[in-house]
Parts: C-alpha cells; structure tokens; sequence
C-alpha cells in the first residue's frame, strides 16, 4: 500500500508537532503501547487548519464514503470535524451540515444532547483513533437513536490491533454495522514510512514488536 502525498505529510507534521509520539503508553484498552497518538496536540489554528484538511483529502480520496452530514463525538471529535468541515468548504467547495454531543444531559435551555446541525439523513463519524473500537461504537449508537444512518467513520489512525478476537476493531465494526472505517493513515502505513527514512529504527523495531503482539496481519 504506497503512501500518498498528504499521508506523509500528515506523518511528518504529527511527528514534527509531538502528536505521534514515541514511549510507553498505557491505553484505555490496557495495553502498552511504544507509540501514541494525541490528536489533543492539534491545539493551534495551524494544526487545526492541517488536520482539517488531511481529514477533507482522506475523506474525498475513499469514494465508497457517501454522506449527507458529519458528526464529532465529544470531545475530541468536535474540532476535528469542525476543522474538516471547513476544509471540505474551503478546498472542495462542499458545504456540510455539522453537528456533535455534549456529554452531559441538559435539562434547560435549547435541551437536547445534539448541537448544530440535527442529526438526520447519512452521517459520517469524524474521530481521533480506533484502538478496540469502544469509541466509535459510542458514536455510532448515539446517532442510530437520532434516528439517522451510519454513513461511515473516518479517524486519523487505525491502530490496526485486534479488537475481542482475531479481527481488527475496523474490521468488527464494518461486519458489524456494515459501514466503511477509514483512516488518514494506518500502523502499516506509519512503519512504511519508517522504513523509507533513515534515523527511525528504533522506533521501527519496537513498533513491529507491539504489532506482533496486537497487530493483526495486514
Ligand atoms: P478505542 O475506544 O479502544 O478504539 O480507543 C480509542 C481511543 O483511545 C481514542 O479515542 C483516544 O481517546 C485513545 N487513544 C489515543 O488517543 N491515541 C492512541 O494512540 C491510542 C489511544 C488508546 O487509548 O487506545
């Protein structure tokens, strides 16, 4: 799988701005991993305007993903989805309905646990990282009960570890719910592009090491 430009790139400024980072992690799902990904990071107008438009290339480079709406889960997913929506606005000239939870439950005011756009029609899930797909099976819970469709989910890396058995959380879900998971990048990719430069071994080694501890095999 050969990497396209805006997936390097994506890469190089993740590493460049500590968002990929490389020691020892302890995940929500428990293991420990080499390497994290903290799209928290992307905490600048820049960043904000780069992850936008790496989400926006993704998701019009992955043709089977067709929707009408996109929606952010709290917290994380809200100015990630912000973001893109803008970029798909700016560079593809697409104006997207948006809209995203709040994670408490409100009783006054406008009410209701969904801002923005209403949820309606064929949604697409712009979230951070699937590790065992906990997350995404949120999200896609919380717009089923909307009453809207599942269009698709798109993160910006798919760990690519099993999920409760052999296959990958990606791959669960899309059986699961028979939508389409995509992904800015994926591991594979990520040590593809260790492999091409110079400078990353160690990371590469330990990377591959975890990989074949809870990679599945791609
Ligand atoms: P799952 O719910 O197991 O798919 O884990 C995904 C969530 O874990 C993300 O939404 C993050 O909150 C967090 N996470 C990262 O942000 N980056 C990583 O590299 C790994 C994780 C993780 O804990 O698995």
């Amino acid at each position: 799988m050969s990497l396209k430009q805006y997936q390097r790139e994506f890469i190089e400024y993740s590493i460049a701005q500590n968002i990929l980072s490389f020691g020892s992690y302890t995940l929500k799902s428990g293991r420990k991993s080499p390497y994290f990904f903290n799209t928290g990071k992307f905490n600048t107008g820049e960043s904000l305007s780069k992850i936008g438009k790496f989400y926006a290339e993704a998701i019009e480079s992955y043709h089977e993903l067709i929707y009408d709406g996109i929606f952010g889960p709290a917290y994380k997913g809200i100015p990630l989805a912000s973001s893109t929506v803008i970029a798909l606005s700016e560079i593809f000239n697409k104006n997207i309905p948006f809209s995203f939870n709040r994670k408490e439950i409100k009783d006054h005011g406008e009410g209701g646990n969904i801002i923005g756009s209403p949820l309606s029609g064929n949604i697409l899930i712009i979230d951070d990282v699937i590790t065992a797909g906990t997350a995404i099976r949120e999200s896609i819970e919380i717009i089923t009960k909307c009453g809207a469709k599942v269009a698709g989910v798109i993160v910006a890396v798919d760990r690519q570890e099993k999920g409760t058995g052999e296959k990958s959380a990606v791959q669960q879900i899309e059986e699961t719910y028979s939508v389409p998971v995509k992904a800015i990048v994926n591991l594979e990719q990520i040590i593809k592009y260790f492999k091409e430069k110079d400078g990353y071994d160690e990371h590469l080694s330990k990377m591959e090491e975890y990989k074949s501890l809870y990679g599945i095999n791609t």
